[in-house]
């Protein structure tokens, strides 16, 4: 509870800040789109180290993405992410960078009472068209209440908003959930990427799941490339997107920039 406490109060203080990875065509190494990753950037309380100064800290999601969902906090803090990334990506767009967004969504959100509204309010705002937004849902999101959820995600889809799976091939019912729902993008899970050209098995799996994509018109992306040869490996099966620390790591809107500036 105390956490959630600080989490209500970390949000009315602006604590929360977004970092962007972006994502490439592997073909041309052209940086097509951004993935919005939330952190909380936490001021903790004078440590007694003797200079009694507060210290900073910038946590990750894994470390308090749980305790906002339980508390429902994720509700408002996740339309702070939406307006946030939709804003910053927009005024990208307007210097002429053709470019997308992705956002992560939890089950929460997606069964909130409005939530279609507010990816509308976001895209309205922002000017941003909604064929340039992406949103990432794991497959568990399909397990809570599948009608629902298939129903909300159906109808910010005829909004024009682009649906992806995230961690695919993670879940029990990767396939059946693909025929549930209608999806523009799959996420391939980094544990597949990892073992790639060590294992036989994963790297026939993720060369079945790059068909799968072909076939049904579905882009793919690959996560966590971080080694050369996984990167290979991928651009040879014929996977057209990806992501991971090799191509470039999560950083602040001014590294997106920057990198934008001295590259593309
Ligand atoms: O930031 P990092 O790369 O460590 O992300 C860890 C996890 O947190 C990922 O599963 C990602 O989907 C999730 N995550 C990151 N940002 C958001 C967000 O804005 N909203 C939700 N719901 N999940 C997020
Ligand atoms: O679940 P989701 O795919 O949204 O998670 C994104 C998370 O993956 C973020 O925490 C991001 O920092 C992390 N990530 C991105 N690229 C890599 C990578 O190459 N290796 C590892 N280990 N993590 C990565
Ligand atoms: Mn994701
Ligand atoms: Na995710």
């Amino acid at each position: 509870l105390e956490l959630q406490a600080r989490l209500r109060q970390a949000l009315a203080d602006k604590e929360f800040t977004l970092e962007y990875q972006p994502v490439v065509d592997l073909e041309s190494s052209q940086v097509t789109a951004v993935e919005a990753l939330v952190r909380w950037r936490r001021t903790d309380p004078a440590d007694g180290d003797g200079d009694g100064r507060a210290a900073e800290r910038l946590l990750l999601p894994e470390e308090f993405i749980g305790a906002a969902e339980e508390s429902g906090l994720i509700v408002p803090l996740g339309e702070w992410v939406l307006r946030e990334a939709c804003a910053k990506v927009a005024l990208w767009r307007a210097a002429e960078w053709d470019i997308g967004l992705s956002v992560n969504l939890s089950v929460r959100q997606i069964l909130s009472p409005r939530f279609v509204e507010t990816v509308a309010d976001a895209l309205e705002e922002s000017g941003l068209p909604a064929r340039v937004l992406t949103l990432e849902v794991d497959e568990e999101v399909l397990l809570e209440d599948p009608g629902e959820a298939v129903e909300r995600l159906s109808a910010l889809r005829r909004l024009g908003v682009r649906l992806a799976i995230d961690d695919f091939g993670m879940g029990y019912a990767s396939l059946a959930h693909l025929r549930e729902l209608r999806v523009d993008e799959i996420k391939i899970d980094p544990s597949f990427v990892r073992d790639l050209g060590a294992d036989g098995t994963v790297t026939l799996l993720t060369h079945t799941i790059v068909r799968l994509g072909q076939d049904l018109g579905v882009q793919v992306v690959a996560e966590g490339i971080e080694r050369p040869e996984q990167l290979e490996k991928l651009r040879s099966m014929g996977c057209g997107h990806g992501q991971g620390f090799l191509v470039a790591r999560p950083m602040a809107a001014a590294g997106v920039e920057a990198l934008v500036g001295g590259g593309a």
